[in-house]
């Protein structure tokens, strides 16, 4: 048997419900086969970047998982599908998006998947939610040089 891996991945949602479809994920996530989720960041009211639409839901969770990277991918496009997700255009509006950001310390390019993910480290949707449950993965610097983008941590309601 593998070795466990810590991974983390970047969940976001802006067609219908996003928050109940960014909270099902987190959900679907620690049901797949050798896989718990371990972390889960809150959720966060994002403007899109670089794509039109609603704005989004974000959010970030950690995985523990003895699948490989690949096999991985491959379950978080299957949970994509189970979500109803289309791909009419280049980041279209969606019901859900789920990114491979990190997988242990691994550097991975294929034709498939980079790892890391190659637009993380510019994108303030990944990195306060990443910070959040990771703090030792994402500097302060790489935080700052996003700060300017729009993004408010969704209030849990009390009770
Ligand atoms: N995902 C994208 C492109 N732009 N913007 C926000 N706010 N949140 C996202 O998840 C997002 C985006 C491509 O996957
Ligand atoms: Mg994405
Ligand atoms: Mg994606």
């Amino acid at each position: 048997m593998r070795d466990p891996v810590t991974a983390y991945v970047g969940i976001g949602a802006n067609l219908g419900d996003a928050p109940a479809q960014v909270s099902a994920a987190l959900q679907w996530l620690d049901q797949l086969p050798h896989t718990r989720c371990t972390a889960a960041s809150g959720l966060w009211q994002t403007v899109p970047l670089d794509a039109t639409g609603p704005d989004y839901c974000n959010a970030v969770a950690a995985v523990v998982t003895r699948l490989t990277a690949p096999a991985l991918l491959q379950a978080l496009q299957a949970l994509e599908a189970r979500a109803g997700r289309e791909r009419p255009y280049r980041n279209a509006p969606r019901t859900l998006d789920l990114d491979l950001l990190l997988y242990g310390s691994a550097r991975i390019q294929s034709p498939q998947l980079t790892v890391p993910h190659p637009r993380m480290w510019g994108r303030a949707f990944v990195l306060a939610p990443l910070a959040q449950i990771a703090p030792d993965r994402v500097s302060p610097q790489a935080l700052s040089e996003v700060s300017g983008q729009g993004i408010m941590p969704i209030l849990p309601v009390c009770g």
